[in-house]
């Protein structure tokens, strides 16, 4: 098995500090979160932004001050978000690729979420992959549903999208596939061979998830973005704290952590 590669996701564009009253909002508070989860173990870090009153922004220049506030701290991966916000247009959600960070995401399909839609039209998806492309920046493909796996083969096989790629799982969302192992058994069964794969379960279905990945040779994310709680009712301290858990998962399971190097070699990106 290849070493785990931990994703930290430490903001994304739903959660609030009333959920979390230790989510971080503005870009040095995201930097340092970012870094104490490095320091725990993370080797990638899917980031998103927020105005200072804790709106999402897909702004380029917030994203800017993040990256350049990470990249004095620490070597972790930067990923960017193209999903942003529930609504947004297109436009304003590919802004920060143009930056040229080393990843960005790139969901593959249509879903419910909750109770809005998160839109993403085949014309769009070709859109999110030809701007990567232009950018250099390498896609990891969101798939939050079973059909989306088919869009991104399709998009492999028309060239938009790399063959090796990773596939990030986000299980668990109301209206979208949800967290069994089952569910998870069959998607990494489904992508293309040669690619890898991350779990992000959303709530409760984190920690289950990131246990099932660590022993499949699958890689976990965890963070703010999809779950704020420690355990049951207890809400969790830092996106570190959930870090280190997985962690101590995989020393048990005697799986190696993967350092940020290591984990580009794995992704096959270039430092
Ligand atoms: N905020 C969600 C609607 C991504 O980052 O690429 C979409 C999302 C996916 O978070
Ligand atoms: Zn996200």
């Amino acid at each position: 098995m290849d070493k785990l590669i931990i994703t930290v996701a430490p903001v994304g564009a739903e959660t609030t500090r009333e959920q979390n009253p230790n989510l971080p909002i503005t870009p040095l508070e995201i930097a340092e979160d970012i870094r104490r989860a490095w320091s725990a173990g993370a080797a990638l870090a899917h980031i998103h932004a927020r105005k200072p009153d804790g709106a999402p922004t897909q702004d380029r220049e917030v994203y800017r001050e993040i990256i350049e506030r990470v990249k004095e701290r620490c070597d972790i991966i930067v990923q960017v978000s193209t999903g942003g916000a529930i609504g947004m247009p297109r436009e304003e959600r590919i802004a920060p690729v143009s930056l040229g960070p080393e990843m960005a995401t790139l969901s593959t399909g249509t879903c419910n979420f909750g109770r809005d839609v998160f839109m993403n039209t085949q014309d769009d998806m070709e859109f999110f992959a030809e701007e990567m492309k232009k950018y250099g920046v390498i896609p990891e493909i969101e798939i939050f549903d079973l059909g989306m796996i088919a869009n991104a083969r399709n998009l492999i096989k028309k060239e938009f999208v790399p063959k090796k790629v990773n596939f990030d799982f986000v299980l668990g969302v109301p209206g979208a596939l949800s967290g069994s192992a089952k569910y998870l058994a069959l998607l990494q069964e489904e992508i293309p061979s040669g690619c890898t794969w991350t779990v992000a379960g959303i709530g409760r279905f984190e920690l289950p998830l990131s246990i099932m990945a660590v022993a499949m040779g699958g890689n976990v994310r965890v963070g703010f973005e999809d779950n704020t709680y420690y355990s049951k009712g207890v809400i969790a301290e830092s996106n570190a704290q959930l870090v280190e858990r997985v962690v101590r998962i995989a020393r048990e399971a005697g799986r190696e952590v993967a350092s940020p190097d290591e984990a580009r070699q794995i992704l096959g990106l270039r430092r």
